[in-house]
């Protein structure tokens, strides 16, 4: 694999220091860590910008309400943010703050520009205006009468301001939109141009009269430059763009390669941003991705609703990588994510404390054991084929992922390899195969395990830079500067050391009750389950990780057949369904609304799970899951495969 020497510019949005930082913003900025740092594995001189946002009458607001200026109440609040970045292992090259003089000074030339060109010009605006969002609404543009970004309640507002013309620039945004890869995922595209564009840009109010704490307008001091304007200026400031010259770092990095955010702000750097640019006769970023809303309680994680997770609470207890994975790999792209205490806690256990911490413990256990840590290349047999084949593929297939940002996926196939280096011990026996002593083949075994473990351990190093950096350390290697070597016998020699375990199991219930979360059974039955769980461990010390038969019967599986289904209300992503299940009927809320139309799951026969505690969603109560298979954006329900009644066990 060749180095290459490209420039890779990615930036997150610079955040406002207005409260308390949650799980959510943590989401954006460890995504673009992954990707960073996956980018400079593979050779690229990247440049990751992130930074605060720090004007606007908001802040202005919080300030006086906390009695210190404006710019004392920000600086505590970037003080804390950088030290969240600094825990959480984030690789930034640049981090801005909208109140750096340089940026100041350039956002008053970009508007003068503007000003003097004639984009810019002075009007009167007449109209609703939301202080939460800072952003001026036409009566046609609210929602029920609120504002279509927030919900919140708007304001009259009428005042002198100078406008961008905004809609000069429709035709050239919508065919960004509409021809090109610009914004991603697609599915953003028709929302921009159906209730944005199309529904007619008007030009953009771009300054403000009614309070101080922002970049003065330079010739008209009475004014300052509307927040979004001074914000999204950042990606070129930050580069030492100042309205007119270009900087050696501009001339090297931009355009940006990828503006990373959440959806709410996308219509800000979808149309917005470019036609500034286009004003600007600058190029334009190559592509603006937005990801899902982490969510909490049913609603988007955000400070105003405060509905929040606080990282640092879960920081010192969890440690920086079981945070970076729980958000890596629980988000689908582009879609919403709901964290739980519980499935934070049990994707930890699952995949790093079972499957990557048993496999490298195993593996390095096994080699001290056997081998004294000396492990070296031995005879390929057929047996070790699929295994070789898997790690010589994984680069490519964590490569193709990452190129169109879809970080989880990339790590569902690191852990596909994780997984069957797991199925390989159980097949290859190597204790068995230990009975008749250090044979050659039991040292190839275990050689194949390590080199599935290097490869997998250096792929996981943008994702969980700590993680991956000990399992390197327990093979005497440190991190690779490139992406050289991640294939089957790169090393032919190992000197392993053992390690501890890589996460420490958690206990779920202790873990709830610690987050004030209520335990789920009793303290006797979590007595019986502990002695249960430990005598299966003294038992069989070799299948951690695996659930034993009478834990899968637990589970009552059955056929439905849906005889009836509809959308349920406010809800874009359920289905309600009515299933006949033997004599039964039974109603089930399902998530698969994104994937079907009522119309098409009708008659359809599927597996029900049947013994799961009836729950109530959007007030209806569901009876039941509905199985369903799920392969990144993609999802199909699980049907049996020839015809039989419905009411039938699945076993
Ligand atoms: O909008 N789930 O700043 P902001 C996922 N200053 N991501 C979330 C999230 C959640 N629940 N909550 C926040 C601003 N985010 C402007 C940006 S850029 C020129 C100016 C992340 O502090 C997500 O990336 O409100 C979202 O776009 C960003 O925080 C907004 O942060």
């Amino acid at each position: 694999m060749k180095k290459c020497k490209e420039k890779f510019y990615i930036t997150t949005p610079i955040y406002y220091p207005s409260g308390k930082w949650h799980l959510g913003h943590c989401y954006t900025t460890v995504y673009g860590d992954a990707i960073a740092r996956f980018k400079r594995m593979e050779g690229y001189d990247v440049f990751y910008l992130t930074g605060t946002d720090e004007h606007g009458q908001k802040i202005e607001k919080r300030a006086e309400e906390a009695g210190v200026s404006p710019k004392e109440f920000v600086d505590g609040l970037v003080a804390e943010i950088k030290s969240l970045w600094e825990k959480l292992d984030v690789s930034y090259d640049g981090f801005i703050r909208t109140t750096d003089v340089c940026h100041e000074k350039a956002v008053q030339k970009i508007f003068k520009r503007l000003y003097e060109q004639g984009d810019i010009y002075k009007s009167k605006y007449k109209g609703k205006y939301c202080t939460p969002c800072e952003s001026f609404w036409t009566e046609s543009q609210l929602i029920n009468g609120k504002c279509p970004d927030c919900g919140r309640e708007v304001q009259d507002a009428e005042e002198e301001s100078y406008f961008f013309r905004l809609s000069k620039y429709a035709p050239r945004v919508r065919e960004l939109l509409t021809s090109t890869d610009y914004l991603k995922p697609e599915s953003r595209v028709n929302e921009m141009v159906n209730n944005f564009i199309d529904a007619g840009l008007e030009d953009l109010a771009v300054s403000r009269t009614g309070f101080t704490w922002g970049v003065p307008v330079e010739f008209d001091p009475g004014h300052v430059v509307y927040v979004w304007v001074d914000a999204l200026s950042n990606y070129i400031t930050a580069l030492g763009y100042d309205g007119e010259t270009q900087s050696d770092k501009m001339k090297k990095y931009w355009p940006a390669d990828l503006h990373l955010m959440a959806k709410e702000i996308v219509r800000f750097h979808s149309i917005i941003w470019p036609a500034m640019l286009m004003a600007l006769g600058l190029p334009l970023p190559k592509q603006i991705v937005a990801h899902g809303w982490l969510q909490f309680n049913g609603d988007k994680m955000s400070k105003s609703k405060g509905n929040v997770i606080d990282p640092f609470e879960l920081l010192p207890r969890y440690g920086k990588d079981a945070l970076r994975y729980y958000l890596l790999r629980a988000m689908p792209f582009g879609a919403d994510g709901a964290y739980t205490g519980e499935t934070f806690l049990t994707r930890i256990n699952a995949d790093l404390c079972n499957d990557l911490g048993n496999l490298v413990r195993r593996t390095m256990k096994m080699n001290e054991q056997y081998f004294g840590g000396k492990i070296v290349a031995g005879t390929a047999v057929a047996e070790d084929g699929p295994m070789i084949e898997k790690i010589n593929s994984l680069y490519g297939k964590v490569k193709a992922e990452m190129d169109v940002y879809k970080p989880q996926v990339a790590l569902e196939k690191i852990f596909e390899l994780i997984d069957a280096a797991n199925k390989y011990i159980d097949i290859a026996k190597p204790w068995t195969l230990n009975k008749e002593g250090a044979s050659e083949r039991l040292g190839q075994v275990l050689y194949v395990l390590t080199e599935a473990i290097r490869v997998a351990g250096t792929l996981l190093l943008p994702f969980v830079p700590s993680t991956g950096e000990k399992i390197l350390a327990s093979l005497k290697m440190t991190p690779p500067d490139n992406n050289d070597g991640l294939t089957y016998g790169k090393v032919e020699k190992y000197e392993t050391v053992a390690l501890d375990a890589l996460f420490p199991r958690l206990d779920v219930q202790k873990e709830l009750a610690a987050m004030g979360v209520e335990e789920e059974k009793s303290p006797d039955a979590k007595k019986d389950k502990g002695k249960k769980e430990e005598k299966k461990q003294m038992e069989t010390p070799e299948e951690e990780g695996y659930i034993n038969i009478d834990d899968f019967f637990r589970t009552k599986l059955k056929v439905a057949e849906v005889i009836a289904c509809e959308k349920v209300e406010k809800a874009d992503k359920l289905l309600k369904l009515t299933l006949k299940v033997g004599e039964e009927t039974r109603t089930v809320v399902s998530g698969i609304a994104k994937h079907y139309t009522p119309e098409e799951t009708v008659g359809k026969r599927v597996v029900l799970v049947s013994n799961l505690k009836p729950r109530p969603m959007r007030g209806i109560m569901s009876e039941g899951m509905i199985l369903c298979a799920s392969d990144g954006d993609k999802l199909v329900l699980v049907s049996p495969e020839a015809a039989i009644n419905s009411g039938a066990e699945v076993c």
